[in-house]
Parts: structure tokens; sequence; C-alpha cells
């Protein structure tokens, strides 16, 4: 299908509310015969006329939100310690007065509790501090259900990714309730879908995708699967993963075991441009669902432009590619909620990392060049 122009070719995607609005009323009752597309390249107005129109319309899309702040300064998941102080740094870098800026309405809910390392038994090595993660992960689930009861957006800030077992299960549980399914965009460098006995490190914040899929959950061995006493919390056909490039052997047979087939890696973005992988990704984990949890890991984007990451992987995206892919999750509105973990300010320059965080947390909620 011809597109009008770069800016149509972007609502092509977007829910039928775009397309009547740019047809218009008077252009509706042309001869039957015509198709849409037809009356729609008849009718265009002057570029100018038709930016601004498209502005307008665009902006009607997005609704300013109430957006809940939720902290899980949770490093337990990790081997490198400072991912704790991740939720400060991005609040330091001005996340609630720039989305306040967008005309979102947004209100902090503090941090959920987390054990210390020093004083706890780090239990099995399979998987460390695998109880005193599931426990934080229970809370953060219980504060994400009554964020979306108040009608609000949660927008998690970590930590370490384990919490995202905590986090997609609220708001899984939420959606379950009104009978609904969710997808889940899980943009990161690695897949996170080892489990207990897979995983060749037991560092937590590699199993996460695993639990919520629900691997190995018959076993009974990982109560991070077991949070609200079921599993799996969501489905494979709208689970995405995005932006991989470091895969151990077990995951890589863990991915299809679980048979997760929508996964894009580096390549594919290289290949395919971030475009047409975010296109596709959106149309699986919106396929079916309410809509979808977004987990952003900052080690996604290259050490280049985030150097202040949990574990950094050569080979990420680039500043423009990260924008670009919040930019195209704004555009479809299907947004359910928001999550951006593995800020870690030891390892960080100056807060860029967490400055960057809040900037793609702005592009991801509506903020645009023009
Ligand atoms: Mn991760």
């Amino acid at each position: 299908m011809p597109a009008l122009c770069g800016i149509c070719s972007n609502l092509s995607a977007q829910p039928v509310i775009f397309i009547s609005g740019l047809i218009g009323a008077e252009n509706s009752k042309q001869a039957p015969g015509v198709s849409p597309m037809a009356r729609r390249v008849k009718a265009s107005p002057s570029p100018i006329e038709h930016r601004a129109k498209i502005a307008e319309v665009r902006t009607q899309t997005l609704p300013a939100r109430q957006i809940r702040v939720i902290g899980v300064p949770l490093d337990l998941g990790a081997s490198r310690r400072g991912v704790d102080m991740g939720p400060s740094a991005v609040r330091v870098a001005g996340l609630e007065a720039h989305l306040e800026s967008l005309g979102h309405q947004v209100t902090d809910g503090g941090n959920i509790r987390v054990e210390i390392a020093e004083t706890q038994n780090a239990g099995s090595a399979n998987a460390r501090f695998l109880q005193q993660i599931a426990d934080t992960c229970t809370r953060t689930a219980e504060a994400v259900v009554k964020s979306l009861e108040e009608g609000k957006t949660p927008l998690v800030l970590g930590g370490d990714h384990s919490l995202a077992a905590g986090t997609v299960s609220g708001v899984a549980e939420f959606y379950r309730r009104q009978g609904q399914k969710i997808g889940v965009l899980w943009i990161d460098a690695h897949s996170d879908i080892n489990t207990p006995a897979t995983s060749p490190s037991g560092n937590v914040h590699g199993m996460p995708l695993a639990a919520l899929l629900g691997l190995d959950a018959e076993s009974g061995l990982d109560p991070l699967s077991q949070i609200f006493g079921y599993a799996p919390k969501i489905l494979p056909e709208n689970t995405v993963i995005i932006g991989v490039r470091d895969i151990d052997a077990a995951e890589r047979a863990n991915i299809r075991r679980a048979g997760v087939a929508h996964v894009y890696t580096m390549r594919d973005i290289d290949e395919r441009g971030m475009r047409t992988v975010m296109e596709e990704a959106i149309a699986a984990a919106s396929k079916g669902t309410a809509g979808y949890h977004v987990s952003l890991d900052m080690d996604w984007i290259d050490p280049e432009d985030a150097p202040g990451v949990g574990t950094p992987v050569r080979g990420g995206a680039t500043y423009r590619e990260a924008h670009l892919a919040m930019e195209i999750l704004a555009d479809h509105g299907h947004l359910l909620s928001f999550e951006i973990v593995e800020v870690n300010p030891v390892i960080d320059e100056r807060n860029r990392t967490a400055e960057l965080a809040v900037e793609l947390a702005c592009s991801a909620f509506g903020k645009k060049i023009l």
C-alpha cells in the first residue's frame, strides 16, 4: 500500500479512529467502489494542513495518564553490586518533573522493601537469595495491582531485572481478574530465561522471564513463578524478546522449550530496522491481549550511551534506535505498564545512564520531537 508520506505511513498502523479522522465525513460520501485508500489520496490536504491534522489526531490518541512511580532497590539478583541505587539515580535525573511536563500526573509511591545482602543467607548457589527476591517481587506485584486498581499506570524503577517477575505478575493478575491476558515486550541484551535448574551463574536476574512463562513451574522449586499461586503469567505467543545479543546455551534451549517464537536479536534490528521489528513485536504482544507491559533493561542500549548498567555488552541499540523504539510504543497507545531496570550508578558516568532512562521513559509516554 503506497503511503502518502513518512508521517502517513506511521499512521497506517494506528487504530481505526485515526484513518476515519483523516478521511473525514465529506470524503466518506464518495461513490461506492472507491477504495478508502484512493479516497484518502484524492482528499489529500496541503502538506501543512496535513501535518497539523496529524499532530492533532496523534495528540488525541495519547491522553494524559496518571503514573505511579514504584522503586524497587533490589540487587540480590545480580553478582555485580550497585543497581540497588538505580531508583534513586533515575529520580535524581528528574523523572517526575519530565513526565509532568508532558501533561501526565505523576505520584511517587516510594520504594518496595528489599532485604540487604549483608544481612541475609544467600541460600542455594543455584539461585542465590531466591526466597528474599520472591518476597520482594510479591510486594512489588501487590503494589502494581493497587496502582492499576486506582487507574494509575505503574512505572517501576529497578533494581536488578529479577523484580520483573513481580511487576509482570501484578499486571497479569489485575487483567486476569477481568478475564484478559497481557503481552510483554522484553527489551534486553540478555534473554533472562534461565531457571534455577539451568542457570550457569545462580544469578536470579537471569531468570525472571522463565518464571513468568512458567518454565519448570511444576517442579515447585521456583517461588518466582508462584506469585499469586498460579503459573504461567504470560503466554509465549504474546511474549517478545527484543535486542538480545548474549544468550547462553541453556537459554537457547529454554527459549525453544518455552515456545517463544518472537525473538528479535540485534542482528534482526541491524538488518530489518527498528521500525519493522517494533511493529511486529507490538502486533504479537497485542494479539488477543489487553495490551502489553514493557520491561526495559538499560543494558539493551550500547555501553557507549548507557555505561552504567548491571551487565554491559557491546553491540547494543544506538541512542536514536532506543528513542525510536519508545516513540513507536507511544504511537500505539497499548502500554499497560513500564519498567526500567539495571541502572547501576556505581559504574555510571555522572548519572548519564539514569538521564537516558528518563529520556526514554518520556519518549515511551508520548514525548515527540515535533
Ligand atoms: Mn535483563
